[in-house]
């Protein structure tokens, strides 16, 4: 089973997260998160941010020599914007900034403040911020070393680029944000990841709610999902064929690679709406929570648009989820043997099944 969890505020010291379930044996390449972190960092409508921080790992645990020990990983990354902030520390040394009272429609700040029972909404938006993401990248480069091991790749795109783009020029000039859909695909998953014996067990289940739990996520599909509930199953279901040489293969996969929770075989196909982001720099109405007034919601620096880092985020998790599903199926311990069990299990369904 890999399991990961991380911890950070968007302006402390620094953000880590324990990546567990990764087997033994495996060459881990920093080069290659440090790739994938700069790729979360950029994309068009990035605020300044971004400018401060160049993400490097630092991997403090179950690494040696450059290779797994299958213990946990640490992975560990410094946010450089913390040394503006450090004149601003709490007791505790948190980051502090200026006091903030006025809620933002649409973030986490009214609820959270409740919640906890703060009277700060930094106390709440210094945690539910989308800097967290970059140990969700981090983890997901680390499972995407072992998927390539295992022949299975994952890539993404933002769709209607060109379109976002022009939106995201229009939104900078009018301080409004801008949201979008974004794409992941994985190629090379043997077909059998997953299952339908149990609601908890079905990966599609898996990859929405790992995909949807990326701030301002609001609707996940797996394949042409909303367009094919409009049609008839004649026009959904992809037929399937076979070879000469007896493979089975589809024309169409309309299904996004999974049918009954299970993968089939086909590349897998998610596609994520991400809403505009709640920081307005034309703020939106909303109240005071100390003075219980009405105001105008707080004006964060902040992205105009963060949907090209998101499919990045978006591939990261999908990566953990493949991941985990490779390793409850084939085993975990030492990824020696978890190739081996891939292999053979490749060459009997291929043989037995043409898949
Ligand atoms: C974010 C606000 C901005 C973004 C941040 C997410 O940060 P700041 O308040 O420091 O300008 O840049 O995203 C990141 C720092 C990141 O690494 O993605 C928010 O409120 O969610």
């Amino acid at each position: 089973m890999i399991r990961f969890i991380d911890a950070g505020e968007s302006h402390g010291a620094r953000l880590a997260g324990i990546l567990e379930g990764i087997p033994a044996g495996l060459k881990i390449d920093s080069e290659f998160i440090n790739s994938e972190l700069a790729r979360r960092q950029s994309g068009y409508g990035r605020g300044a941010r971004m400018k401060i921080e160049t993400d490097k790992i630092i991997l403090s645990s179950g690494v040696r020599f450059g290779e797994t020990l299958g213990s946990p990983i640490t992975l560990i990354v410094e946010n450089k914007d913390f040394a503006n902030w450090q004149e601003k520390m709490s007791a505790e040394g948190l980051p502090c900034g200026e006091k903030v009272t006025n809620a933002r429609p649409g973030h986490a700040d009214l609820t959270g403040a409740a919640k906890y029972g703060k009277n700060d909404v930094r106390d709440i938006l210094e945690r539910s911020s989308a800097r967290e993401t970059t140990m969700r990248v981090a983890a997901g480069a680390v499972c995407k070393i072992f998927l390539r091991e295992c022949g299975i790749n994952i890539s993404s795109k933002v769709l209607n680029e060109a379109e976002i783009i022009k939106k995201i020029d229009a939104a900078k000039s009018n301080g409004d944000t801008v949201g979008g859909v974004f794409e992941i695909k994985i190629t090379g998953a043997p077909a059998g990841l997953g299952s339908y014996i149990q609601w908890d067990k079905k990966i599609d289940a898996k990859f929405a709610a790992a995909v949807m739990s990326i701030q301002a996520i609001k609707a996940v599909e797996i394949g042409d999902g909303w367009a094919n509930a409009q049609k008839f199953g004649s026009e959904v279901h992809d037929e399937i064929f076979i070879d000469d040489n007896k493979k089975i293969y589809r024309k169409t996969n309309r299904a996004g690679g999974i049918e009954g929770g299970m993968t089939n075989g086909e590349p897998i196909i998610i596609r994520a709406a991400m809403k505009p982001i709640p920081t307005l720099m034309k703020p939106l109405r909303t109240v005071d929570i100390a003075t219980k007034t009405p105001t105008t919601a707080s004006k964060e620096r902040s992205d105009t648009c963060a949907i090209f880092a998101a499919a990045v985020v978006g591939e990261a998790m999908a990566a953990i989820v493949t991941a985990d599903s490779v390793v409850e199926k084939f085993g975990g311990d030492f990824l020696q043997d978890t190739l081996n069990n891939l292999k053979n299990y490749r060459e009997r369904i291929l043989k037995n099944y043409g898949l």
